[in-house]
């Protein structure tokens, strides 16, 4: 199948542009009108829904972070009424209060139609097998991928996170062709197997992986496709849209945001001007179609660039580019921007360096410092001291060049940095402790 709804997914642009002003047009009024939040903003903004005649016009309109979520929790602003709920979802929330997204069956409805979408467009389909190995509860990933594959009609195997061998012996005896889960879980997935015995590659069907829930680079998509012998599509979302909604299709040239569900902005985040395709800046979303929790320009804080011509694949939707990282993860080490995924995309290019990294950050004296502890692939790793300065040497060198300061590298043994089974938390910045 080539597309799950070729009418929508492959409509002309204009059309497609047309559609998406209407939908927004309609919940300006609805929000408007039976918002107080919205409308107070609105009218603190010195907008009034009549001013929205063009898409262009949405720039109009005051934009929306978590905190706002924050300070109306749990649910001040929920726009549809109790009985109108069929769910809840709360995002962990590393710092402050968690956020809780309310959803309406129509809300769930979009939800499982964006993944169907994007499940059709990476080749899932009938006669896959999907293990779900994403949290299943309140975090979004496992019941977002569950009901999108279901929807497809691909056999869903509902693993959740852990028992990590069982998931594997099960891999093996019901025959998964697809896993969802994050990069990092399924990195720990392929040594867990090793140890085991088992070669993901060689002992099982698995063909693909829908991997996300947090950044990875370029070149860790290229060593987990070697390792593993899969492809490796790129999956995005957060609560606050609905959960995972964009997937990469076939083309692997970023993720399609389906227009008449989202419209996207790329803004500069220092500014707020918009960033034309392929300019860098920070991912501002409006959902065009939700409920429960309208989502107006949202200022999610992940930074990336758009690419808006049609894509090979036929689909006219636009698409975004891997996310490079969080503007609140940038790391200021004297007075340099460094962003992990950058320290990532340099490892990973270094063959004789392992796929787990953990970046310390910490003060001496008046001066940042970095250290970032690497762990020697299993090949590389030996007993001579020589061999393994000249490993570290090469690895300096190569963040030196790649982040334009110097950082301390301490090569560790394969296997002795945490692994994680959600998202991985790869930064310990001690200098706020
Ligand atoms: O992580 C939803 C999700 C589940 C997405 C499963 C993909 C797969 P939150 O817990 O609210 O929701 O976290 C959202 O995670 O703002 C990004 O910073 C990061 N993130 C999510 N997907 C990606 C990705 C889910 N593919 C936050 N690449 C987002 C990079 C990602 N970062």
């Amino acid at each position: 199948m080539r597309s799950w709804d070729p009418r929508i997914e492959e409509m002309p642009r204009e059309d497609l542009q047309r559609l998406q002003y209407r939908l927004l047009k309609t919940l300006v009024y609805r929000l408007y009108s039976f918002s107080p939040f919205y409308h107070e903003r609105m009218r603190a903004g010195g907008v009034h829904p009549d001013d929205i005649r063009t898409l262009g016009d949405i720039r109009k309109l005051p934009f929306m972070v978590k905190r706002d979520l924050r300070d109306n929790y749990p649910d001040k602003l929920f726009v549809s009424g109790p009985d109108d709920l069929v769910r809840y979802h709360v995002s962990s929330g590393t710092t402050g209060k968690p956020t809780v997204v309310g959803y309406t069956q129509q809300d769930l409805n979009n939800w499982t139609t964006s993944l169907a979408r994007g499940l059709v467009s990476c080749g899932l389909g009938r006669g896959d097998v999907l293990q779900v190995s994403y949290g299943y509860g309140l975090f979004t990933g496992g019941l977002g991928l569950h009901y999108g594959a279901e929807r497809i009609g691909a056999t869903v195997l509902p693993t959740s996170v852990g028992n990590t061998e069982r998931q594997i012996e099960l891999m093996q005896d019901l025959h998964t062709t697809a896993i969802a889960c994050t990069p990092s879980y399924l990195l720990h997935m392929g040594e867990v197997a090793e140890k085991m015995g088992v070669s993901i590659r060689d002992d099982t069907g698995l063909r693909m992986g829908i991997l996300g829930a947090e950044p990875w680079s370029d070149t860790m998509k290229q060593r987990i496709e070697e390792w593993l012998g899969i492809r490796a599509y790129d999956i995005y979302g957060t609560s606050e849209l609905s959960g995972p909604m964009f997937c990469e299709c076939t083309e692997q040239k970023g993720f399609h945001v389906w227009g008449d569900l989202a419209y996207i902005e790329i803004l500069d985040p220092e500014t707020g001007e918009p960033l034309g395709p392929g300019e860098k800046g920070e991912l501002v979303v409006t959902m065009l179609q939700k409920e429960a929790l309208p989502m107006i320009r949202y200022r999610i804080g992940d930074i990336t660039s758009y690419d808006d011509g049609v894509c090979s694949c036929g689909r006219t939707h636009p698409r975004v580019q891997r996310i490079s990282g969080r503007v609140d993860d940038m790391l200021i080490i004297r007075g340099i921007n460094v962003f992990p995924s950058q320290i990532e995309y340099a490892l990973m290019g270094i063959p004789q360096v392992g796929q787990h990294f953990q970046i310390i950050v910490d003060r001496k004296g008046a001066l940042d410092d970095m250290l970032v502890q690497v762990e020697v692939s299993r090949e590389s790793f030996s007993d001579k001291i020589t061999d393994l300065m000249a490993i570290r040497k090469g690895v300096e060198h190569k963040l030196r060049n790649t982040l334009n300061v110097a950082v301390n590298v301490e090569l560790v043994e394969p296997g002795s940095l945490p692994r994680f089974e959600g998202k991985a938390k790869r930064v310990i910045d001690r200098r706020n402790l």
